[in-house]
């Protein structure tokens, strides 16, 4: 199964995966996604916002009161294989050794892929389960573009689906009694194979643009300059300042320069910010002054700014009584809090949800060396199996 997903929109040079939501690379892991369900006899649904569900209906044919699971298969440009993708194998996986072992859970077990977790094509990170927990308004998630200038709406209607019935879809969250999804840990604080997430911290991204005068690079003197890239300077750098001074983290990765020619001044600079820390208020700070060193900076070269919050989410604490009942299940693991945002943040507040992280000995992630050794892997298909077999019968 794993093999099969391996070589799927990765790079032979860097070994970094680009599987942006829609693309053919991730075209291509939504037909693996078929066929692995196929090949278990599990009807696949997909919802109008483009996630996928594969389901195990127990025999007398109870259709509520399902344990989802799952995780999701785009990537971040450049990304690692895990990311993801771990927790969709991990749930196939585990079916196959609970099916293996005999067992008929008395509840209807899916194994879900949510769509543009990541936010790299389209920009908003858990589009797929942001749009089904009704995080997010269908008519701002329709209109939001990729590099290429085409919408979210455009894409899904050239994929079959109708852009116009993106949104909540209580009725199929109704389905489900909670979820649980396995994810590679992101960081390296696990140090036993498998642990379980108590919190997901306040996370956000902010576009910041830079409005100037695009001019001659040999021609202009410096007085007559408004070059926004001095201003993105400032902002990149203030992003470390203020994440050092308020005990947050803030990274500025993606930048786009117009037109990005060696021997013209910019006109225009737009840069990301992604900003995340131990509370609201950490957080809220940080982007502020972010946001006053760009500003003085902008006004010293005579350039425009402005700011726009493209996504926020406040800390996630996951559901406690589900989060022992995992504990209990595995029979005691660490429980550590994350850095990373996931579907199963977004979905809790729909729904109890919990997270496994399977061990990552270097803790890198979003990038081609992220990795986990194959016995924690499957060490997180056991647990994984533990706690859909504890749940789908109690
Ligand atoms: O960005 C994140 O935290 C997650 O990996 N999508
Ligand atoms: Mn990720
Ligand atoms: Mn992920
Ligand atoms: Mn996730």
């Amino acid at each position: 199964m794993w093999a099969a997903l391996l070589p799927v929109g990765r790079d032979p040079g860097d070994g970094g995966y680009h599987r942006f939501s829609w693309t053919p690379a991730e075209l291509d892991c939504r037909a693996w996604f078929l066929d692995e369900a196929r090949r278990r006899d599990m009807p696949v649904e997909r919802d109008a916002n483009g996630n996928l569900f594969a389901w195990w209906h127990p025999e007398d044919g109870a259709r509520d009161g399902a344990v989802l699971t799952g995780s999701h298969l785009d990537s971040v440009p450049g990304g690692g294989a895990f990311d993801g993708p771990l927790g969709v194998v991990s749930a196939f996986a585990a079916i196959d050794v609970l099916r293996g072992r005999g067992a008929r859970p008395a509840r209807p077990i899916a194994v879900g892929a949510f769509a543009e977790e990541e936010g790299a094509r389209f920009g908003v990170a858990c589009l797929g389960s942001r749009l089904l927990s009704g995080a997010i308004d269908p008519a701002r998630a329709r209109a939001l573009t990729d590099a290429d200038g085409r919408t979210f709406g455009d894409v899904l209607a050239a994929n079959g689906l109708d852009p116009d019935a993106i949104g909540p879809d209580p009725g199929l969250l109704s389905r489900f009694a909670c979820l649980v999804e396995l994810h590679v840990e992101q960081g390296r604080a696990l140090e036993e194979p498998v642990g379980v997430a108590s919190a997901i911290v306040p996370h956000g991204r902010w576009r910041f643009d830079f409005a100037g005068e695009g001019n001659h690079a040999g021609t202009t003197r410096l007085e007559d300059r408004r070059d926004p890239m001095p201003p993105f300077a400032s902002m990149v750098l203030g992003a470390r300042r203020a994440a050092e001074r308020n005990g947050t983290v803030a990274t500025v990765g993606k930048v786009r320069v117009t037109p990005g020619g060696v021997n013209a001044i910019a006109s225009s600079v737009t840069a990301w910010l992604d900003a995340r820390g131990p509370s609201d208020e950490d957080v809220r700070r940080t982007v502020a002054e972010v946001e006053r060193a760009a500003r003085t900076a902008a006004s010293e070269h005579d350039v425009a700014v402005a700011l726009a919050e493209e996504s926020y989410s406040e800390v996630v604490g996951f559901d406690h009584a589900l989060r022992d009942r995992v504990v209990k299940a595995l029979g005691g693991v660490p429980v550590l809090p994350t850095g990373a945002g996931h579907d199963a943040g977004v979905l809790s507040a729909r729904l109890p949800a919990a997270m496994l992280f399977v061990r990552n000995p270097t803790g890198v992630s979003h990038a081609p060396a992220e990795h986990a050794d194959t016995e924690d892997c499957l060490a997180g298909v056991e647990a994984l199996a533990a706690v859909l077999d504890d749940l789908a019968h109690g």
